[in-house]
């Protein structure tokens, strides 16, 4: 058997994620014809161990094969691995590298990492003929004694893909299992985004395809959750429908969408909502100046709109944002607080606030009032979350006398422990064999350990 060494070589992402799932697809096609492949992912594992130690495990195992990610602009990680493999590997070992920057980029990926081949695009159509050595198919590029071929791109299409292979990916504890439906995007304008310098022609993967491929996650590793890395899942409500509706009932999903599309698709949500968990937004911004600067093709009411209506509809809406550009000044910081103040309670959805950065020039130097800015919002968000955890929780309680309708929360076996002791103690008081105020007093020490643990809630709340 042929060994493939599949790698995500990007460090400290900072960020929890499920692992890298272009990968977990190369796994499967790879894994289906018969090659052995393993994924060194630096993102998890090594994360917190030396780098060096990946080149040496994946030297271990003697590969013949090294695919090596870019992505993010990140071009040092991939040369890095690269070159510490060098002299590691058999001198015949092939270096072949894929991804988002790969497929924007491919010269400068290929020059800056020092790789012998890349895919330009979707690799499922064309890894199996870059192993055997034929280079002539569109999508890949090259260096032929000293000059560079590039055959153009392989369109991403993922209907030609297998179920991923998730046995490398870390599912998390709450048991979410990463896919994709579809690609491209009906705007594909935001000023920020790879989708504007580079559109791909939307293309979804079929449905019967992806039933099966939540049948199959689900018979494998037994998960009923799942997340759609689309780049705009609801593209076409109609479409989205069908697919909510063929797909069982004890599973259920999350995707990104955009706000104006959340409210397009009213009747979709209506008829979908039980089997839907959250929607990520891409808000961006809550200031119609800073939207139209970014050509987010939103206003400011519709972002409001969209996350109002998915509160109502039971689904949790998840919002990204941009604090800043360069042309962000204290105003404009100032009317993003004041909007907050306003609607304290929207900061609870905020996933993640990023600034705005060329990434390829790297981050830019921005006026200290930003950082500062930063850290207020989230220290605001992560106020008004704790809070709105721990009033949702008691709200449910209070309804329910039980924890069954928290379920979808994912909260953690402690924290699950200590709500039901207080459970028992309401019941005992209610069926009178338990005096009120020694009850009162065992409620307080266990609401004290249950506080402690609110961190842990709000964060598989967010996940
Ligand atoms: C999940 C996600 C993340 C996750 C995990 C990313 C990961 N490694 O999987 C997290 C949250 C960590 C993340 C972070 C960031 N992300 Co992000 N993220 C995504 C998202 C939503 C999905 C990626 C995905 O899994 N797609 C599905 C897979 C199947 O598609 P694919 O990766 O393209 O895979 C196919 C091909 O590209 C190829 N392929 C993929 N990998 C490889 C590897 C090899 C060796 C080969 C040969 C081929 C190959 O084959 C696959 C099948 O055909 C995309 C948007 C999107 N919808 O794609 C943005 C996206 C990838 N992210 C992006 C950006 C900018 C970032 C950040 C820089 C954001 C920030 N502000 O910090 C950081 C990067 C941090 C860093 N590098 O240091 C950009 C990338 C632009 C670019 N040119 O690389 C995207 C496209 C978003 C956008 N629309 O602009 N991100
Ligand atoms: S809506 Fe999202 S995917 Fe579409 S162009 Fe804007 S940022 Fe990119």
């Amino acid at each position: 058997m042929v060994n493939i060494a599949l790698v995500q070589p990007t460090r400290n992402l900072g960020i929890r994620y499920t692992g890298d799932l272009g990968l977990a697809y190369i796994s499967a096609y790879l894994k289906n014809n018969r090659y052995r492949v393993r994924t060194f992912d630096a993102s998890s594992s090594y994360s917190t161990t030396s780098a060096a130690k990946i080149a040496m495990d994946i030297a271990d195992f003697v590969p013949e094969h090294i695919l090596v990610k870019v992505w993010g602009f990140d071009y040092k990680s991939p040369n890095w691995i690269i070159e510490a493999l060098k002299g590691k590997v058999k001198r015949k070992t092939n270096f072949i590298i894929g991804g988002q920057t790969a497929t924007i980029r491919p010269e400068k990926s290929l020059n800056l990492t020092g790789a012998d081949v890349g895919i330009i695009g979707d690799a499922i159509p064309l890894i199996y003929s870059v192993l055997h050595g034929e280079m002539s198919k569109k999508g890949v590029i090259y260096n032929q004694n000293g000059e560079v071929i590039n055959n153009g791109e392989a369109e991403l299409n993922p209907d030609n893909w297998p179920t991923p292979d998730l046995s490398d990916i870390r599912i998390r504890e709450n048991g979410t299992a990463p896919l994709v439906s579809s690609v491209g995007c009906n705007h594909s304008r935001c000023s920020f985004c790879f989708l504007k310098e580079h559109p791909r022609r939307i293309k979804f993967r079929s449905i019967e395809k992806v039933v099966n491929d939540i049948e199959s996650i689900n018979q494998r590793w037994g998960i009923r959750h799942f997340y759609f890395y689309d780049d705009n899942f609801l593209n076409d409500p109609r479409r989205a429908e069908e697919l909510a509706e063929a797909i069982n009932e004890e599973m259920s999903f999350s995707f990104e969408s955009r706000a104006e599309s959340v409210l397009k698709s009213e009747k979709y949500l209506q008829r979908a909502k039980h089997k839907i968990r959250r929607i990520d937004i891409g808000v961006e911004s809550f200031l119609s100046s800073q939207l139209e600067r970014w050509v987010k093709g939103t206003t400011p009411q519709t972002n409001l709109d969209a996350i109002n209506r998915l509160i109502a509809l039971g689904i949790i809406p998840g919002m990204y944002m941009i604090s800043a550009d360069e042309q962000t000044d204290l105003n404009e910081l100032n009317q993003t607080i004041d909007f907050f103040k306003e609607n304290p309670f929207i900061l609870f959805f905020l996933r993640n606030i990023n600034r705005f950065q060329d990434h390829e020039q790297g981050p830019k130097e921005y006026p200290k009032y930003i950082n500062v800015f930063q850290f207020a919002l989230s220290e605001m968000a992560s106020f008004f979350s704790k809070r709105y955890v721990l009033e949702n929780i008691l709200a449910r309680i209070k309804r329910d006398k039980s924890l069954e309708s928290l379920g979808s929360f994912g909260l953690k076996e402690q924290t699950k422990n200590y709500l039901n002791s207080i459970i028992s103690l309401v019941r005992l008081v209610e069926e009178g064999s338990k005096n009120e105020e020694e009850a009162k007093d065992e409620a307080r020490v266990l609401g004290i350990e249950l506080a402690k643990n609110l961190q842990s809630v709000n964060s598989s709340l967010r996940d």
